[in-house]
């Protein structure tokens, strides 16, 4: 038996790096009947059938420390989540819930990265997130600020997720040069309409560095989370929540709510308010 790591799979097969090497593994029946799913990023155990077809079989997976939900990966060490300055414009409703999203899962390291920073400097995310989150700007094309982000996913398990057309696959290229990752660029010039990511894939990026390139979304459901639990996942709330009268406030319209003093001060009032239009919608359901 010997150690290794989910990084792919296809249809039913698991790849998985161990020792190395690369195996293609089938999952034992177990798993499916018990409802557990092999998903990309698992520490696993595999028995090897063929040593030298690299062909082997997954026979237990370790418990996971997280898994993010969108994409599906299991052991993350840093979210990256990623937008655009411009082209696409930034989504600020669908950047929070991203980052809730992430809060949710546990994630313990989340970032910001702002990519295409060529075509606009992007101030407005600097002033709002750069106290709560570390805020990368960085451009693919000009290979403007790639290093100093390359140098903080060392030796983590990073995502890159985000909407389509962002950028996200360019930055991969840009930090695992060598082997290129197909982007929107790429296949127009080959005629083929604009190609997005499809797969969900542990990509090697150097010693114990490993970074999932995903297919981009333009809306997120955040459906699994309860209205009343949204305050623990803005992050920037959390020195406020203990002072307010009731011990259940809500922040939203309660009197006493020592949270709402600091909304345009330490809280900015575009997050609030955000959170206060997730909180009613969570609330509606
Ligand atoms: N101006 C500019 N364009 C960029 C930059 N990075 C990527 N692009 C372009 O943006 C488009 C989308 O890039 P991709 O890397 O395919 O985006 P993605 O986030 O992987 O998209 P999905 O796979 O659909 O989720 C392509 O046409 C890229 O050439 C950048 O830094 N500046
Ligand atoms: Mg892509
Ligand atoms: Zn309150």
């Amino acid at each position: 038996m010997i150690q290794g790591r989910i990084i792919k799979g296809v249809g039913g097969l698991y790849f998985v790096a161990a020792d190395g090497l690369v195996y293609e593994c089938a999952a034992r029946g177990i798993f499916r009947k018990k409802k557990i799913i092999p998903t990309i990023g698992d520490n696993v155990e595999i028995s090897v059938q063929s040593a030298r077809e690299k062909k082997g079989t997954i026979e237990s997976i370790m418990p996971r420390r997280n898994c993010l939900i969108r994409p599906r990966v299991a052991n993350i060490d840093c979210a990256v989540i990623t937008f655009a300055a411009k082209s696409p414009d930034i989504n600020f409703d669908l950047l929070d819930r991203f980052l809730v999203l992430a809060e949710y899962q546990k994630i313990e390291d989340i970032v910001i990265c702002i990519n295409k920073s060529d075509l606009s400097a992007a101030e407005k995310i600097s002033g709002i997130y750069s106290p709560i989150y570390r805020v990368f700007h960085v451009s693919a094309l000009e290979n403007d600020g790639i290093k100093p982000l390359g140098e903080y996913l060392r030796g983590k398990v990073s995502v890159l997720a985000g909407p389509s057309g962002v950028g996200k696959s360019s930055i991969i290229n840009r930090l695992i040069p060598g082997e290129t990752r197909m982007t929107g660029e790429i296949s127009r010039k080959i005629e083929r309409g604009r190609h997005t990511t499809r797969q969900v894939e542990l990509l090697g990026a150097g010693s114990d560095t490993y970074i999932v390139d995903s297919p981009g979304f333009t809306s997120l459901s955040l459906d699994l989370i309860k209205p009343e639990e949204l305050q623990h996942y803005f992050k920037e709330f959390e020195p406020y929540l203990d002072g307010c009268r009731f011990n259940d406030c809500r922040h939203i319209a309660e009197p006493g709510c020592v949270l709402k003093e600091h909304v345009g001060r330490e809280i900015s009032r575009e997050r609030y308010e955000r959170f206060v239009k997730l909180y009613e919608m969570l609330s509606d359901n």
